[in-house]
Formats: structure tokens, C-alpha cells, sequence
């Protein structure tokens, strides 16, 4: 049975360092696992994986957002990790409206910040870090002792029953910590029995589906005035 595992987290917080030291940190693990990265545009974290020698696919959203895309297309992701006789599948998704978020219930859900983002970030950066399970907290090595700290408050007033791991991305120091979290085999319900944590909000406007001229006129569908 395949173990999924959600990572998110907002783009370069260092989420595929994150995964690549915590599956090279655990013996065996590198032909274990597949990785998938949902990102909207481009993603180079493919070529990164595979200099790992980690098995890694590219999902590329184009003009959707990548958690619904992510959501339209898990199934099929579990698929693949089957077919490759993969006993983890772990999801990689830059989150990027800060509104939606990938993780499942019942699958272990891990959210990346970095520690030099302004410390406000936990708060803006929305369920993705609200919902997670374990927060990990990169980029640590350059800043000071009492910034980390301030920081994990920070993590813990948003979101006070994940735990929270500080990981080097470059060097791995903190990896093993996670990998013992997640290598663990785990009975769970397969991809049928698969249920979002939070509903993702409607967007649907006429800027959704690809309206491009400005003026009420053409505001068609979901729209909010700010009261100014
Ligand atoms: N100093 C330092 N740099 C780090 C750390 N973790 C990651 N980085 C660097 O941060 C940059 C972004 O890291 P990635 O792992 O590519 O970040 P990502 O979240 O996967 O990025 P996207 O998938 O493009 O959104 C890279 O240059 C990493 O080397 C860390 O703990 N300390
Ligand atoms: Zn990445
Ligand atoms: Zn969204």
C-alpha cells in the first residue's frame, strides 16, 4: 500500500531540499519513494530529484490553480506510485493564492517556511500552514537563535498542534527527524476514500475564465468590491 505524504509550501522555501535530504537521510529510502511537484508554470525540481536518483514527474497547472489541480489529479498520482511498486508517494506543491491547500485528511501533511520570510508569514501564508501537521522551518543557519524562536511562536500562534522541525536544507542537519515521521508504514484509506482538510474557495469570475478587459461591465460571476 502506498503512503501519501502532502509537502507545501510557498515557492523557494527550500520544500525540494527539504525532501531530497529527509529520503536520502533514511537507508533504502531513494527507491522507495516517488515525488510528484504541482507548480503552475515551470518546475525544475524534476532534473533536481532525478540527480538524487529519487524517480520524480513534473505536473505542470498552467492558468489553474495548483491545489485544485493538484486535487483533479491525485488519484491518478497514486496510480503511478502503484505501478512503480513505490511504498511512499510524497506531493510537492508551491502554494500560491495562500487561500487553498493540498492537504488530506488522514495523510500526513507537511507545510515549509523559511525562517527569513518576515515573521508575519505563518499568519499569511493561510491553511497550508493552518492545517499541516508538521511544519518545517528551513534557512535556520542564518539567522540568530533568538530569531528561530521568535519565529516558532509565530508558527505555534497559527497553528499550535503541528510540530515544528528545523531543517537545514543544505546540509541536512534535522532531516532524520522528519524522515522518521513519515518512513513509517501506516494503514490508510486508499485514494477513493481520499477527502480534502478545507473546502478551496470558489473563484469563479469572469477573470477566471480568462476575461482580460477592466471595467464592471465585464465583472461577471464572483466579485467583491473593497469599501473605500
Ligand atoms: N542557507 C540555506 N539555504 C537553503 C536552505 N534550504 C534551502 N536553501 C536554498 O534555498 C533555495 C530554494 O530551495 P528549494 O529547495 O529549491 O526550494 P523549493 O521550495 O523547493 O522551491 P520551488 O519548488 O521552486 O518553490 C535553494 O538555493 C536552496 O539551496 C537552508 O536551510 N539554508
Ligand atoms: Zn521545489
Ligand atoms: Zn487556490
Amino acid at each position: 500500500m502506498v503512503k501519501l505524504i502532502t509537502v507545501a509550501g510557498p515557492p523557494s522555501s527550500g520544500k525540494t531540499s527539504v525532501i531530497i535530504k529527509t529520503i536520502e537521510s533514511a537507508l533504502g529510502m531513494k527507491t522507495n519513494c516517488g515525488v510528484i511537484k504541482f507548480d503552475c508554470l515551470s518546475a525544475l525540481d524534476e532534473e533536481q530529484y532525478t540527480a538524487c536518483g529519487i524517480t520524480a514527474k513534473t505536473a505542470l497547472a498552467g492558468n489553474l490553480c495548483p491545489d485544485h489541480f493538484f486535487v483533479s489529479n491525485i488519484e491518478e498520482c497514486f496510480q503511478w506510485a502503484e505501478q512503480n511498486q513505490f511504498s511512499y508517494l510524497i506531493t510537492e506543491s508551491a502554494g500560491l493564492c495562500n487561500r487553498c491547500a493540498p492537504h488530506l485528511k488522514n495523510i500526513l501533511a507537511i507545510c515549509v517556511l523559511d525562517n527569513l520570510s518576515g515573521i508575519n508569514t505563518p499568519l499569511k501564508t493561510g491553511p497550508m500552514v493552518k492545517l499541516a501537521d508538521i511544519v518545517i522551518v528551513t534557512k535556520s543557519d542564518l539567522v540568530s537563535q533568538a530569531e528561530r524562536e521568535v519565529y516558532r511562536f509565530k508558527v505555534q500562534q497559527v497553528n499550535p498542534k503541528a510540530k515544528v522541525l528545523f531543517i537545514n536544507g543544505i546540509t541536512g542537519q534535522g532531516a532524520d527527524r522528519l524522515a522518521k515521521e513519515i518512513f513509517q508504514p501506516k494503514e490508510q484509506e486508499n485514494s477513493k476514500d481520499l477527502k480534502l482538510r478545507f473546502s478551496m474557495p470558489t473563484a469563479l469570475c469572469s477573470y477566471c475564465l480568462g476575461e482580460t478587459r477592466v471595467g464592471k461591465d465585464f465583472q461577471i460571476g464572483l466579485n467583491r468590491k473593497i469599501k473605500i
